[in-house]
């Protein structure tokens, strides 16, 4: 049973993760990442599930990785660390990832929240890679992933300070997607998720790998691979269904097909 991660029962397609460690302002241990990333892999291979929803409590999302727990690692441990096989899996997730950020998102935090798809803040966030306070640096992507998402500039800045940037900086800079008040944004949060669960799973899937690639191949490749996966839907029925309905003037009833 997760100790560190509370779940909703799932609505409407939408799954509710709560990250769970209050007193350590929601710092990510090791336990916490299997938990997620085990999460994360059952959610990917259940059809019921659509959309997940990541949040924090009022106070954090996440204040970064476990600094304690990282104190007792030497330079073999951090090698033989599995935290980063754990990474890899939330990044591996297939489906639509909403996070929903109130209070301090620092270091692995803002590390986890960027491996969302969108990212909705309350204006109370705090956003910050903090590692160099601590004489190390970003480990589970902070630097490649700030960098495409705010560019070199900001991004350096953050590094290279430590200094938190504020939610309207945030917004501004395209780290978050919508700013609300701190009461409204898990409510907003999973409004978008909700809208995204009603539409065509598979088209969803290609959509969300699509729009990785284009952070990680150049244009032409990114075009050409856009394509393939738009060729693909081709021969799902939900795409058929999907322009039916619309010809029809009602709602379509898409069955992961
Ligand atoms: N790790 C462990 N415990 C934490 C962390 C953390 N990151 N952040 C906060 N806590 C704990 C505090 O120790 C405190 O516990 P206690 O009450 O037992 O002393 C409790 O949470 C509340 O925190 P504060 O009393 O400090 O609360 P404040 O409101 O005074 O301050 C801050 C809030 C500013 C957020 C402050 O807690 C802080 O600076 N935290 C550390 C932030 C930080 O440096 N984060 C980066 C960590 S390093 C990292 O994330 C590297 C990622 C690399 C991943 C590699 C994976 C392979």
């Amino acid at each position: 049973m997760p100790t560190f991660l509370l779940t909703e029962p799932l609505h409407n397609g939408v799954l509710i993760l709560r990250l769970n460690r209050p007193d350590a302002l929601n710092a990510l241990n090791t336990a916490l990442l299997e938990e997620l990333a085990d999460l994360l892999d059952d959610a990917g291979l259940n059809d019921d599930v659509r959309s997940v929803v990541i949040t924090g409590n009022e106070r954090a999302f996440a204040a970064g990785a476990d600094v304690r727990e990282m104190a007792g690692l030497d330079a073999v441990g951090v090698m033989q660390d599995p935290r980063p096989r754990y990474w890899a899996r939330i990044a591996a997730f297939p489906k639509p990832l909403i996070a929903a950020v109130n209070g301090y998102c620092l270091g692995g935090g803002c590390e986890l929240m960027m491996h969302a798809d969108i990212v909705v803040a309350s204006s109370d966030a705090q956003f910050g890679q903090p590692e160099i306070n601590l004489g190390i640096i970003p480990g589970a992507g902070g630097t490649q992933r700030l960098i495409r998402a705010v560019g070199k500039a900001l991004a350096s800045q953050m590094v290279m300070t430590g200094q938190p940037i504020d939610a309207e900086r945030a917004l501004q800079a395209g780290l978050v997607s919508e700013l609300t008040e701190p009461e409204l944004c898990l409510e907003r949060a999973i409004d978008i998720a909700r809208r995204i669960a009603r539409q065509a799973p598979l088209a969803m899937q290609q959509a969300k790998d699509v729009l990785n690639r284009a952070q990680e191949s150049h244009l032409a490749a990114g075009l050409a691979y856009e394509r393939k996966a738009f060729t693909l839907l081709a021969a799902t029925e939900d795409r058929n269904e999907g322009i039916r309905a619309f010809i029809e003037k009602r709602r379509p009833d898409y069955r992961g097909r």
